[in-house]
């Protein structure tokens, strides 16, 4: 093994400082990363492809290959996965139905249209999560979906959330392994409304309607906020707080997209906020910069927070990573791989520490010896982990996985 010598030295020196790196291996292969599908063909879904992308969000690029049918799709998932170690799930969105050809409504679906997906799933061996689509459709032109003011339209979204969530329930059943739905919603207005209660009680009185009868052995649901969207600058109905106090009251998961805050505050900060009230909170890890502009997560500071809070607190089975970038001006499978790999690594390196001893220092006051430390832990020989994890994984060592993603490009995405 290549990664052996370097790894045993790491070991022996991590081992110095207390910490156990075998077991560090053991446990983040049992956490899961939730894969978004919509890398893959830059949010456009199968139900209407040629559709524009609307609700406030955007690809930017043009870069060659996206997948432009489900077993592209699928096919180019499978080899990104190829190339990440460790537990995954992929994470659907509505509009990726497989409709054999036949116009189905989004308020029309059901779990049958996903059933192809199901088989894939237990196929290759991931579980699958849901989120319902409420944008890049006519009943949602208006800008707003589950907070209209026109019942025909709310009602319409309410449909479909409803089904949505019956399909989440039978992936939970059929994958034996509880699935996560997501719920955004575009709602927002691009001046200053005069009436913002009105669509926030709305906007409640659907997640009522919506979350009514859910099973969430199955499946839980999680409503994620936003502070803004493109079209929508000055009030999203989906706020924070709506979202947070929406599910403190009726025990739903928040969703904490790290692109859906004014650009100084940081989900890391949020996570043990929202878990001293909620049971369970969903991150989408996703990389600002200078707006939720979606690029690839990449190995900073914010990654490495958002971990630590998720191991220091032991809390990986209360917080579901889930990713959300979507950038069209590179290789997507590429894109797949280094934001998924950087989220493990970020595990993986939040792990390689000896929590209890800087929480005994912070404890005592001594600020110096935990400042100290923590800066010495950085340059610790983290990266010979993670590349013996990847060999005891079978996953390429290091940039090993490039050269195999450029090969596939010419071989199969160029031709498309
Ligand atoms: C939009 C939200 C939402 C979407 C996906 C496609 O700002 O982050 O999660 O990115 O549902
Ligand atoms: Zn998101």
């Amino acid at each position: 093994m290549k990664t052996l010598k370097a790894y045993e030295l790491a070991k022996e020196l991590y081992a110095s400082i207390g910490v156990d790196t075998d077991k560090v291996i053991e446990r983040v292969k049992t956490i899961p990363v939730s894969m978004h599908c919509w890398q893959g063909d830059d949010v456009r879904g199968f139900e209407n492809p040629d559709g524009d992308l609307t609700g406030g969000i955007q690809t930017t690029g043009n870069y060659p290959g996206r997948a432009t049918t489900i077993d592209e799709l699928r096919a180019d998932f499978e080899k990104a996965i190829s190339f990440i170690p460790g537990k995954k799930k992929m994470s659907l969105h509505a509009i990726y139905l497989d409709n054999q050809g036949k116009k189905v409504d989004r308020d029309e679906i059901e779990p049958k249209h996903f059933e192809s997906w199901v088989d894939w799933a237990k196929k290759i061996g991931v579980g699958l999560d849901f989120n319902p689509t409420c944008f890049s459709h006519p009943m949602s032109s208006t800008g707003f979906t589950l907070s209209s003011a026109d019942e025909n339209v709310r009602q319409f979204w309410i449909e479909h959330c409803k089904r949505s969530r019956v399909i989440a329930e039978y992936f939970g059943r059929e994958l034996g392994e509880t699935s996560c739905t997501n719920y955004w919603i575009p709602d927002g207005f691009k001046d200053i409304p005069v009436d913002r209660y009105s669509y926030r009680a709305r906007l409640v009185d659907s997640y009522d309607k919506i979350f009514a009868g859910q099973d969430k052995k199955l499946n839980l649901n999680a409503i994620e906020s936003k502070v803004f969207g493109i079209g929508a600058e000055s009030c999203t109905i989906g706020s924070l707080e709506m979202c947070l106090g929406y599910a403190v009251k009726n025990n739903l998961m928040l969703t904490l997209d790290t692109g859906h805050f004014h650009p100084t505050e940081v989900v890391s900060d949020k996570i043990s906020s929202a878990l001293c009230y909620l049971d369970d909170v969903m991150l989408h890890v996703s990389r600002p910069v200078r707006w939720d502009s979606d690029h690839v997560v990449i190995f900073d500071d914010e990654l490495k927070y958002i971990a630590q809070e998720i191991i220091r607190g032991n809390f990986e089975k209360r917080v579901h990573i889930g990713l959300d970038f979507f950038d069209a001006s590179i290789n997507r499978i590429a894109a797949w791989v280094i934001g998924t790999r950087n989220m493990q690594k970020a595990l993986v390196y939040a792990m390689l520490e000896p929590t209890e001893k800087l929480r005994q220092y912070e404890l005592e006051g001594d600020y110096t010896s935990r400042l100290a430390l923590l800066e010495e832990y950085k340059t610790y020989p983290f990266a010979a982990v993670w590349d013996y994890y990847c060999e005891t994984e079978n996953v390429p060592v290091r940039d090993e996985w490039l050269p195999e993603v450029k090969k596939y490009e010419h071989d199969v995405l160029l031709s498309r």
